[in-house]
């Protein structure tokens, strides 16, 4: 069996369909979850898909995909743009690292065109809404067949 694919989500994204619907839509995080399941099925991939408020958990999840994970999809959300420490972390794992976010950042106020996390990223996906995480997956999915 390949090694799983992380799917990490930071922080208020477990408010997703809740929270300001006009930018991040209407579906939850668990409707996600269930798309990124669906294709990771069909993609003969697995998935651990978890979301934290929290930057150190976030870190820690990171650290378990070095000896567990195939690659990492990271929404960092707010911590895209401030932490240091999930670009830390991001650059001990060796695999594949997409960055996602629902909303298209470089459309919004300029505090969030910076993205700590796309120093390591080896790509970014903006502004697709929740079809970013599958097309992520996507992309993960022929970089670790290669
Ligand atoms: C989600 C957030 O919560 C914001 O802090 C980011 C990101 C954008 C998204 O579009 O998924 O700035």
């Amino acid at each position: 069996m390949p090694k799983p694919i992380y799917v990490l989500n930071g922080p208020n994204l477990n408010l997703l369909g809740l929270r300001q619907p006009e930018i991040y839509g209407r579906e939850t995080l668990a409707d996600v979850a269930d798309k990124v399941s669906a294709l990771a099925e069909e993609l003969g991939l697995s998935i651990r898909f978890h979301q934290s408020n929290h930057e150190g958990a976030l870190v820690d999840w990171i650290h378990e995909a070095r000896s567990e994970g195939a690659a990492i999809i990271i929404n960092p959300a707010a911590y895209t743009h401030t932490s240091v420490a999930i670009l830390d972390a991001l650059h001990t794992f060796e695999g594949p690292v997409i960055e996602v976010h629902i909303s298209n950042v470089h459309k919004r106020e300029s505090f969030r065109h910076h993205s700590y996390v796309s120093l390591r990223a080896d790509g970014v996906i903006a502004g697709f809404g929740t079809e970013g995480y599958l097309l992520a997956l996507r992309r993960v999915a022929s970089l670790v067949a290669k």
